[in-house]
């Protein structure tokens, strides 16, 4: 996928469980094709306080607020995984469109499979997080990214926009090799008995079956609106959810919410699902059940 290459199509979502080298690899020995980051920023940042991460209907809401040691930092845990052969996707962010292309530098030097660029954090001031609200901004920030990148960008959009296709099609003619669909909707959660926000920021990011059919749907969309691959992400809990996405146009899936109560397991067994569900079917390989829900 993008030059990317990988021994399945399951990988873990940003933020979930990849906080350091050993819990990474532990994903990767879970089974992921390749692992994936925790948003790394320039300077180190401590995030929101708690409370940052509740349970709510069908998921979780999260304002974890971008907590990151640095991409310095993360240099010698990304080159210490790549000596362990683990493919390593580095997701980050900046502060500005100079800052998205000096930490691309840094991971890219580390030696990282792919650079995947977090437009897309509901959770922090519209400038850090959700500069991909705006088509502009998105394709800026992308074209600076590829300008020092030596590995495939993926640009990973929000849910939290009108029109889900203008922003991928700005990040297409930036020069994203990828696109990841989508980041955590924008919710709230409420204390009946405090009478107040439970969580810190008020607002956070819902993930978790919920946010699968609109995650789904965002896949739909910029499936027919663009060329380049698409990675699901939303509410991917089993083979079945995986599969779904596929059909609608993902080439690959992340998952996040489900590994908490899953384990690192589930990527391999999500991944042998899908290989079941290609084999029981008639299809070789993935590829072949790509988009295919959009019929001839
Ligand atoms: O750290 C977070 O609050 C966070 C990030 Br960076 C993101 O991209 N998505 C999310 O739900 N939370």
């Amino acid at each position: 996928m993008a030059g990317l290459e990988l021994r399945n199509p399951t990988m873990n979502a940003a933020g979930v469980l990849g906080i350091s080298a050993p819990l990474l690899k532990r994903i990767y020995e879970g089974g992921a094709g390749a692992v994936v980051t925790k948003s790394l920023g320039g300077p180190q940042r401590m995030g929101h306080s708690n409370p940052t991460l509740v349970s709510v209907e069908g998921g979780a809401l999260n304002a974890m607020g971008l907590p990151n040691p640095g991409a310095e930092y993360f240099v010698e845990m990304i080159r210490e995984l790549k000596g362990d052969g683990v493919p390593v996707v580095a997701s980050f962010f900046g502060g500005s469109i100079e800052e998205f292309r000096d930490v691309a530098l840094v991971l890219s030097e580390a030696g990282v499979d792919a650079l995947e660029v977090n437009v897309s954090c509901p959770n922090v001031a519209e400038e850090m997080g959700m500069l991909g609200a705006d088509p502009m901004n998105t394709e800026k920030v992308t074209e600076a990214v590829k300008e020092v990148a030596k590995s495939p960008v993926i640009v990973k959009l929000s849910p939290n926009v009108t029109d889900i296709c203008e922003i991928a099609r700005a990040a297409e003619r930036g020069g994203a090799d990828a696109i990841t669909a989508v980041n955590t909707l924008k919710g709230l959660a409420v204390d009946a008995d405090l009478r107040r926000p439970i969580l810190t920021n008020v607002t956070g990011g819902l993930s978790g079956p919920a946010l699968k059919p609109v995650a789904l749907r965002c896949v739909w969309e910029i499936y027919e609106a663009v060329e380049i691959p698409i990675i699901g992400c939303g509410g991917i809990s089993n083979w079945r959810d995986a599969v779904e996405y596929l059909l609608s146009g993902a080439t690959a899936v992340e998952i996040g919410t489900a590994a908490m109560d899953g384990g690192f397991d589930i990527y391999g067994k999500i991944a042998e699902g899908i290989r079941e569900y290609l084999v029981e079917n008639g299809f070789k390989e993935v590829k072949d059940i790509v988009g295919l829900a959009h019929g001839g």
